[in-house]
């Protein structure tokens, strides 16, 4: 085939029957594993094909076979994976979720995939690479807005693989309650808030970058350079 499309891995979120209106009561205990459909809008935009990765994968079985990961938005990573102690803020975790996502890292590392991360995704990252968070950042947070709300500036260092992607500063949307504390090893933090929390790290040798915000819910999703990046790094494998 000319010019084949990378393959880019998509990870999501388990919820059961009750959380499905419409679907029979007596599945209700029953799972569904989900994802929201803007994730792979951004990548087929951008020229890739994006494929789910259900939580009951093996990650060693379909992570070598992928030419890319977008590890995507969702709930509280629980703070025992960083060692802290749940503080009263800590909303919804998703043990299973957790699991999944260290162990299909796990696989990224090995492989030298490249990883482009979106809030949880880049909270995750960060804890994988020994990073802390901040259970709660309620000053920052603008939940209550339209996702595509652009609230507050993200402002990237000179000279970094950001401002090559964005430029020196981008107005963003703001969904997340948590933000990095402790940064990762191998991370650089090139993209700060108005108020200094970190919205944009990336890896000083590996082909991994992260945001804190959702380009997936601006209108600018389908020219975004966060998955023009990722499904570029990506056709590299090919
Ligand atoms: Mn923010």
């Amino acid at each position: 085939m000319d010019n084949p499309k990378p393959l880019i891995g998509i990870t999501g979120r388990r919820r059961t029957g009750d959380k499905l209106r419409g679907s029979l009561e007596v599945m209700n205990h029953l799972c569904f594993d989900v994802y929201w459909v803007d994730y792979a809008e951004g990548i087929i935009a951008a020229g890739g094909i994006p494929v789910f990765l259900p939580l009951s994968l093996e990650p060693s079985e379909i992570i070598p076979r992928l030419d890319g990961i977008l590890m995507s938005g969702g709930a509280d990573i629980d703070p025992v994976r960083y060692g802290a102690d749940p503080e009263p803020e800590l909303q919804s975790i998703e043990p299973v979720r957790d699991d999944f996502e260290l162990n299909v890292l796990d696989k990224v590392y090995e492989n030298e995939l490249p990883v482009a991360g979106i809030c949880r995704g880049l909270q995750i990252l960060n804890v994988y690479a020994g990073g802390t968070l901040f259970q709660d950042v309620p000053p920052h947070a603008a939940r209550k807005e339209p996702p595509s709300s652009r609230v507050h500036e993200v402002t990237f260092d000179d000279g970094s693989l950001f401002s090559d992607l964005y430029g020196s500063s981008i107005e963003v949307n703001s969904l997340h309650h948590q933000s990095i504390d402790r940064l990762g090893s191998g991370f650089l933090a090139t993209g700060l808030s108005d108020d200094q929390g970190i919205e944009a790290i990336e890896h000083i040798d590996r082909p991994i970058i992260a945001v804190q915000w959702h380009p997936e819910m601006l209108d600018t999703r389908d020219s975004d350079p966060l998955f023009q990046w990722l499904v570029q790094r990506s056709s590299e494998r090919l």
